[in-house]
């Protein structure tokens, strides 16, 4: 029997738990991998999408050389090339385009397709900086409701999620936890067998829901509204913590008055929640300690999202929930790492200090009108053919003959059938890195546990021999991928005391520190020093200074809100590829109310259009009372493979930004419905469309 050896790994996918693997290897392939049973958090337990990695690393599609295009855009008709000759071409194009429209012409578009700190956020920064290319405003996925948080708290940062086994009560607040946050999931479930009640506030009965003791449809970017009415009740029945609102708050007296005019009537009528359910929450909130919200992404993927986590935020400090064991809230973590970012990325390389920013939310209008043009863009990390808002927009600005677009990945995703260029990059199995969370507390190493596949180039390697290829001689491309992590790390952050990366090296993961330094609630780093629940930098920013509900933008012209949600066996559109996991998926759905579907003569099962002034989208019709009337939710981000019939569910959302973080508005999009005719088939990817060449 061949030897079987294990390897310790990180699982690099942008989700919270930032789990601890264990890789099984035979004959130098990886077979097997798990959850390591020894790290305190993932403690053996991971998901199905990353057991099924080994699939992954070893499919038949995996791209595994240089890609030129020959066809038309849009179609997947590519030769094979070597490495030399794309980077000459990438060369000569980039230097091309430089002389003739200047750097900012070059725009790179990347998220955290791999949360590698050196693959993510690292040697590509430098490379681009160098370069003098525009910036990209990464705000896709955090960015609204992190800078909500600060408002209140004063940085976005929240207690060890490690320490909620000791809540007493729990509420999960626009977070599809059990697909999102497993691990969460577990520490809620010890927490129940203790006694504690779980909460789940969400426009859909997913599988989060189901698994709450009390789950509460809301409608959409409306929970401001109900935090408020929360709040409104606290105070009247004086449910309220006066010692700790005296000592480590600002603004209590203006909140109080504010806060009258959300009487749970007036709320129920914004929300959709019966009163009596408001006042049951209110009353459940303000009479138990330790309680915790986990503040999910899904609130502030709206018009609103800023403000309204802002205004969730404040909660915690009515009932002096900071500083208690299994109280407060969390919406991110990421910030304690404390990593550092300038010697990381650099920013001192780009030679002109006002290049210009585009918010990747608005890709689409920036390849179609941007001045001056972008004329090269390169993708990584990230499958802005499927992800971006308005993809009709987006795709239509991907055509253009004369953009030269290069993409790396792993595989030949719907961004590739409008690239140029095709370069095949590593998995994280290939890779050293470092990884953080914006969930737990750990620092985790990753060294390489197999060669690279085929020719394929991790980010790293990638932007350092493009750089050396351009001439850029500077010292920060010739280092190590251990110089740039101990660089990283080299860092001034009081929870980095003791974390060095021998450390780090002989343990596999480190606790970052929060013990000497703690925040909650004596240091609050908000301008007052306080927990703010009225806010001067906002009203200095023309803002409300407390708290607030305000309307979604969307004009009403289509009468149904659409959230169009992630969904459990894939990450965003990564694992789209996966026949496996498709099939658990079974296929693109939409999700609406009985009395909706009633008006548009739509039954379960039946294939309905989707669509608003942006796109229309062919799902499969699931009927139910799961969700408010007038809300239709989608889940997933299905990989269309250029079926010419059909568009993606991003066809739909707009690239309006939200009130702050300049974060993405997905989920406040409005659509009509009606039922498709018989020979419309759902949106599947054609089969051919994932070959290399047609
Ligand atoms: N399995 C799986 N895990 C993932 C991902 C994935 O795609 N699949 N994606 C990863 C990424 S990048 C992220 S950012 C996180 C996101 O994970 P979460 O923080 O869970 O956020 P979302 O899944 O975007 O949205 C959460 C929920 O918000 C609900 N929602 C939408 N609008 C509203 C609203 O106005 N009010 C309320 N109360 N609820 C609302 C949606 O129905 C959804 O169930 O998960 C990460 N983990
Ligand atoms: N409608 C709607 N749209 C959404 C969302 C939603 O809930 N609804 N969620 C939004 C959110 S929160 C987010 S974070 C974004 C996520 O959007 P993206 O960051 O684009 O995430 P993925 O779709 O997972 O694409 C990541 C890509 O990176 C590739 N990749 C993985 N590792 C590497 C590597 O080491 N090197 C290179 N070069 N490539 C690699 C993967 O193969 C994959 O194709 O989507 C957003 N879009
Ligand atoms: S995707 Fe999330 S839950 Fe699954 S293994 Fe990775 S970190 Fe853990
Ligand atoms: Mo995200």
């Amino acid at each position: 029997m061949p030897q079987q050896t294990i390897a310790p790994s990180v699982c690099p996918f942008d989700c919270p738990d930032t789990c601890s693997l264990n890789v099984v290897k035979e004959g130098g392939k990886i077979i097997k991998v798990s959850g390591n049973p020894q790290h305190p958090v993932t403690k053996g337990a991971i998901c199905n999408k990353v057991r099924l990695l080994p699939q992954r690393v070893y499919h038949k599609e995996r791209l595994l050389q240089p890609l030129r295009r020959r066809g038309p855009k849009g179609t997947l008709t590519f030769d094979p090339i070597t490495w030399d000759e794309a980077y000459a071409e990438l060369v000569s194009r980039f230097q091309s385009i430089i002389e003739r429209y200047g750097s900012e012409a070059i725009l790179p578009y990347s998220f955290y397709g791999n949360m590698g700190v050196l693959n993510a956020e690292g040697m590509d920064r430098r490379f681009f900086n160098r370069l003098g290319a525009s910036h990209l405003d990464r705000t896709i996925c955090n960015s609204a409701g992190s800078e909500g948080f600060r408002y209140t708290m004063g940085v976005n940062a929240g207690i060890d999620p490690e320490e909620t086994v000791a809540s007493n009560l729990i509420i999960i607040w626009g977070a599809n936890i059990i697909a999102t946050n497993m691990h969460q999931a577990i520490y809620a479930d010890q927490a129940r067998k203790r006694g504690a009640t779980i909460v789940h506030i969400d426009v859909h009965q997913n599988r989060t829901a189901r698994w709450a003791d009390w789950f509460i449809p809301i409608l959409p970017g409306t929970d401001a509204a109900l935090a408020l009415g929360i709040m409104h009740v606290i105070v009247t029945e004086d449910l309220v913590n006066h010692p700790f609102i005296t000592r480590h708050t600002y603004g209590y007296e203006e909140l109080v008055e504010h806060v009258q005019t959300y009487k749970p009537q007036y709320v129920s009528r914004i929300t959709g929640v019966p009163s009596d359910d408001i006042v049951h929450l209110a009353r459940l909130y303000g009479t138990t300690s330790p309680s915790f919200i986990r503040i999910g992404n899904g609130l502030q993927h709206h018009d609103n999202g800023g403000m309204t986590v802002r205004t969730i935020t404040c909660l915690p400090a009515l009932t002096g929930q900071w500083g208690i064991k299994g109280g407060g809230a969390l919406k991110g973590n990421a910030w304690y790492a404390g990593l550092s970012l300038p010697a990381l990325q650099r920013p001192e390389l780009h030679p002109n200090p006002h290049a210009r920013t585009i918010n990747m939310n608005q890709l689409g209008n920036a390849l179609l009108n941007a001045t001056p043009p972008i004329k090269a863009l390169f993708v990584y990390n990230s499958n802005p053919a499927l992800v971006s808002p308005d993809q009709n927009k987006v795709r239509e600005g991907l055509m253009r003959d004369d953009l030269f677009t290069v993409v790396h990945d792993l595989f030949l995703t719907d961004t590739c059938r409008f690239a140029n260029i095709v370069l095949p990059a590593t998995s994280h199995f290939e890779n050293r890195d470092l990884y953080k969370s914006y969930w737990h507390l750990y620092l985790q190493l990753h060294e390489p546990i197999i060669e690279p596949l085929g020719e394929s180039k991790s980010n790293f390697t990638l932007f350092k021999e493009l750089a050396l290829r351009m001439g850029f001689d500077d010292a920060c491309f010739q280092c190590t991928e251990t110089d740039m992590i101990r660089e990283a790390m080299d860092s001034d952050s009081p929870y980095l005391t003791d974390v060095t990366y021998e450390s780090l090296k002989t343990r596999g993961w480190i606790k970052l520190n929060l013990r000497h330094h703690p925040l909650f609630p004596t240091h609050i780093p908000t301008p007052s020093g306080k927990i703010e629940f009225y806010s001067e930098s906002l009203q200095q920013l023309g803002w409300p200074p407390l708290p607030d509900h305000t309307p979604l933008r969307e004009p009403e012209t289509y009468p149904l809100q659409l959230v169009s949600a992630p969904n459990h066996n894939f990450l965003n559109s990564t694992f789209g590829n996966m026949e496996s996991l498709k099939h658990a998926e079974r296929e693109p759905f939409l999700a609406m109310h009985v009395a909706d579907a009633e008006k548009r003569s739509v039954r379960s099962g039946d294939l309905v259009w989707v669509w608003n002034d942006r796109g229309q989208c062919c799902l499969r019709a699931r009927v139910g009372t799961n969700l408010l009337k007038g809300v239709v939710v989608s889940q997933g981000l299905w990989w269309d493979g250029g079926n010419p019939h059909h568009q993606p569910i991003n066809a739909l959302t707009p690239q309006r930004l939200s009130d702050f973080g300049q974060g993405a508005a997905f989920f406040s999009t409005r659509v009509d419905v009606e039922r498709a005719c018989a020979e419309t088939s759902v949106m599947q990817p054609l089969t051919e469309g994932i070959r290399q060449t047609e």
